[in-house]
């Protein structure tokens, strides 16, 4: 099959003006009618209409009344334009059964409620439609059913017995479409916008959940002012729904009016949820809200365009995160998920651009790449024309194109206009994959007081790209002087050529930079520098993530070496990482985040970096050795921190007391290597909250301990479906590298493993692909095992089955036999047939 291409765009030949459709539920038997009114597009060449549609038996089609002759084919229906007046009407019925809807896209049915997830092409499985995201129109919808509750999106405007209609009046793509049917209880609330226009704040649960909605709740009301306060934006319905489904792709759905979620991630109480969970619901309920006008009342013309509403939706997000919590904290855990993500993307076979050239399935480019790198790319627009011309710039976007479908040249041109910037060669940023290296190198002359900084820039290579041009990299600098005061304050160095040098005059003595300070771009900074020089920037530098960035590179540093040869940390580190623990002038969070030890797969990626061959067994060796070392040097500092870190009173998912117990309970993974876990158990024991239960159970497993535990666990929480996906995960994740396959193999035999849903699913397979030693272990049992999975989940819902195979994609980076294994698997899956499109586009990019 031919892929979809960016060039090949063409603008719609028909525009539609408005779409009335009903719905007569059943789950065998659904029959949606759809009347829908079309208008030729003047500015288009095409003639003939092309309606999607799949998996739909068509009972009637008319035009202007009379019936077609046309007959579907497997994926739509195509009207030849000839045919055609200039405006008609078109009216249909079809039949779908959303009972056998598996893949959750489309109308599917979860828990006996109807729902619907329609992004990226899920429409196209309810009606014959247009369906593609440059057909903007209004809706109204008719639902009827016995159930009690009926959605869809925009505002209410009349219910009886048994059917409700809703009227959508802002134009919207398909994609925002959605229908929700079921028994399900409310948590309301009200809220007023500052223009004064009242809005009805629904969340819609299962009846027994309905305890567990302030938070998401909260967390709406505050993204809504948020968006007034920071941006200027107004919410324009009356009423704002969210509902909660247990069975979900992926996070939630911005569908208009009507957002649906993951329950994971609307459900919180603190005996249920860890801070971080209440941490992704405040984020993601902000996420779907800030849609509202970055994808909804703005909106992509083709799907190439994602990042247009991912990347800005994901940096407005990190912003309002900012906003609520530590900003320095949360600049640091976004730098932690980029690279662990999108670095590990860009480093392997999947790497592409943050707007892609071609795609087979679109459902596979919801990547770190289009969310993660896109956000960045708004932060270096942001840093690069100032905040006053970022202000400006969004205010000409939202007033030029509102009610438009757009591209990122539509974005990019607001903001050289606003600021009179050429953005032509920042623009590279969305055509260019692969993360830019940093090289840096410092020049002192003693004499004359010179200190000359410079830096070069390169990307390796990409599958499809073997050359890069230089990009635009925004590099924030600072210096200090030798005895740790700042002096130069953060400047802002705008690189375009390959190389660019910094010379500063007259200097007292030489200086220590300070690099990318704040991660000013999504680039890796190669720069040699001694341990000590690390730990006078871990200790000294005024930017807060420099100064974590400091602390994290001499780690990484060790730990390569560790993995080389077996050394042990030296005293310099253990002590500058003892003094920032018990540094009280340092937020609790910050300093839980300088405990934390780079992930193996961190670790794994810093030596392909160096061009050597990572050993998981090595790696995952090296890093316990690395905890054990600190918790034996700082036993007594981290048995302070863990009492001292004690939250009193009742728990409260706040960022202070967050904090406080991110630092406990670092404190206590690393003391359960001195004490065998007695505190952890005795912690397990006494928690009233989920974040220390789960704390507390971690840490005993990762000293071989908890088997009791587990089992108490599971006794005491069995009905809880959110609460049994964590039992399953951290088995998974914390087993020791020879038993985490056989842990794994074991708990997909267990009753409670309904593989058919994405969360618990993803709650063994996903969490085994995180057991980085245990995965990878030799004789390649892991691969075998997700391989099987993943084949046995494909027919069933691909687009969950190919996000996990890339847990595959780092194949390339090991040795012979691994490489050799997970090739094998991969092929395996490749040679299944009738294999999804999803999961052949993954098999064939991983495989090259
Ligand atoms: N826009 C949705 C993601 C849809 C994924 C389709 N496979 C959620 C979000 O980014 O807000
Ligand atoms: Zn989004």
């Amino acid at each position: 099959p031919q892929p979809i291409r960016l060039a090949d765009y063409t603008p719609p030949p028909f525009l539609v003006e408005g779409v009335a459709l009903t719905f007569r539920l059943a789950p065998r038997a659904t029959r949606v009618t759809s009347r829908i009114r079309f208008r030729r597009n003047p500015d288009a060449q095409a003639q003939d209409l092309r309606l999607d549609g799949e998996g739909l038996r068509l009972i009637s089609a008319t035009i202007d009344g009379v019936p077609i002759t046309a007959q579907p084919d497997a994926t739509g229906l195509t009207l030849p334009g000839g045919d055609l007046p200039d405006a008609f009407d078109w009216a249909a019925e079809v039949e779908i059964a959303p009972e056998e809807n598996t893949a959750l896209e489309g109308l599917y049915m979860s828990n006996g409620m109807y729902c619907t997830q329609c992004e990226a092409e899920g429409f196209r499985k309810i009606t014959f439609y247009p369906d593609r995201p440059d057909v903007m129109a209004p809706f109204t919808v008719r639902v009827e059913s016995e159930l009690p509750v009926l959605l869809s999106n925009g505002n209410p405007s009349a219910q009886g017995d048994g059917w409700a209609e809703w009227d959508d009046p802002w134009p919207k793509p398909a994609y925002l479409f959605a229908l929700v049917a079921g028994d399900l209880v409310a948590h309301s609330d009200a809220f007023a916008t500052a223009s004064g226009r009242a809005v009805a704040l629904n969340v819609w649960v299962r009846p027994g959940d309905e305890g567990r909605c302030a938070y998401a709740m909260d967390s709406l009301k505050r993204s809504m002012r948020w968006d007034e306060e920071a941006y200027g934006r107004e919410y324009d319905l009356d009423v704002f729904n969210i509902v909660a489904v247990d069975d979900f792709n992926m996070g939630a759905m911005e569908n208009k009016g009507l957002n649906v979620f993951n329950s994971k991630y609307v459900l919180a109480s603190s005996e249920t949820a860890t801070d971080a969970d209440f941490d992704n619901i405040e984020r993601i309920v902000a996420h779907e809200y800030f849609h509202n006008w970055t994808g909804n009342r703005i909106t992509c013309r083709d799907w190439f365009q994602l990042c247009l509403k991912e990347g800005l939706t994901v940096f407005r997000d990190q912003q309002f995160s900012a906003d609520m919590r530590s900003a320095a904290v949360k600049r640091i855990e976004d730098v932690l998920s980029l690279r662990a993500r999108q670095f590990r993307e860009d480093q392997g076979p999947l790497a592409h651009p943050v707007r892609p050239d071609s795609y087979h399935e679109i459902n596979n480019f919801y990547t770190a790449t289009v969310y993660e790198k896109g956000a960045e790319i708004i932060r270096m627009l942001r840093t690069l024309v100032g905040e006053d011309g970022y202000d400006a710039g969004v205010r000409l976007y939202f007033d030029r194109h509102d009610g438009q479908a757009c591209t990122i040249e539509d974005w990019l041109a607001v903001f050289a206009e606003a600021t009179g910037r050429d953005l032509s060669q920042f623009a590279r940023w969305y055509a260019q994959a692969g993360t830019p290296r940093l090289r840096v190198t410092e020049d002192w002359d003693e004499g004359t007081g010179r200190f000359t900084l410079t830096l070069e820039q390169s990307t390796p290579p990409t599958p499809g790209q073997p050359d890069k041009a230089p990009q635009v990299i925004p590099v924030a600098v600072g210096l200090l002087g030798p005895a740790g005061d700042e002096i130069m304050a953060t400047r802002v160095i705008e690189m375009t050529d390959t190389r660019h040098s910094l010379t500063i005059e007259g200097m007292p003595a030489r200086p220590v930079p300070s690099i990318l300070r704040g991660f000013s771009a999504p680039v890796v900074v190669e720069h040699a520098v001694t341990p000590e020089r690390r730990a006078f920037l871990m200790a000294h530098d005024t930017d807060p993530f420099s100064r974590w960035e400091a602390g994290r590179g001499l780690a990484r540093e060790i730990l390569v070496a560790m993995v080389r040869d077996g050394a042990a940390p030296g005293p310099d580190y253990l002590d500058a990482l003892a003094v920032t623990l018990s540094d009280e002038r340092l937020d609790p969070a910050f300093r839980a985040l300088c405990l934390r030890a780079p992930s193996e797969d961190d670790i794994a990626q810093a030596l392909v970096d160096a061009g050597e061959t990572p050993d998981p067994m090595a790696i995952h060796t090296a890093r316990e050795r690395f905890q054990r070392a600190i918790a034996a040097h700082m036993d007594d500092g981290l048995a302070r921190a863990f009492i001292a870190m004690e939250t009193p009173g009742p728990y409260s998912p706040d960022a202070r007391d967050a904090g406080r117990r991110a630092l406990r309970l670092a404190a206590l993974a690393y003391l359960s290597r001195n004490d065998g876990g007695d505190r952890a158990a005795r912690l397990f024991a006494g928690a009233d909250n989920m974040t220390e239960q789960m704390g507390a159970l971690g840490a005993l497993l990762q000293v071989g301990a908890g088997q009791s535990e587990v089992a108490r666990f599971h006794r005491q929480w069995a009905h809880d479906r959110l609460v049994v996906d964590k039992w399953f995960a951290v088995q998974v994740a914390l087993a020791a590298p020879e038993s985490a396959v056989e842990t794994a193999r074991s708990l997909t035999r267990h009753p409670d493993f309904d593989w058919k849903n994405p969360n618990r699913f993803r709650s063994v397979l996903g969490a085994l692909a995180t057991n980085a030693a245990g995965f990878h272990a030799p004789g390649g049992a892991g691969y075998a095992l997700l391989a099987d999975w993943l084949i046995q989940l494909d027919p069933v819902n691909p687009q969950t089955a190919a996000r996990l195979s890339t847990a595959f994609e780092t194949w390339r980076r090991y040795d012979p036999a691994r490489q050799g294994a997970m090739r094998a698997a991969l092929e395996r899956i490749r040679a299944t047939p009738d294999l999804s499109r999803d999961l052949s586009e993954m098999t064939a990019r991983m495989l090259g």
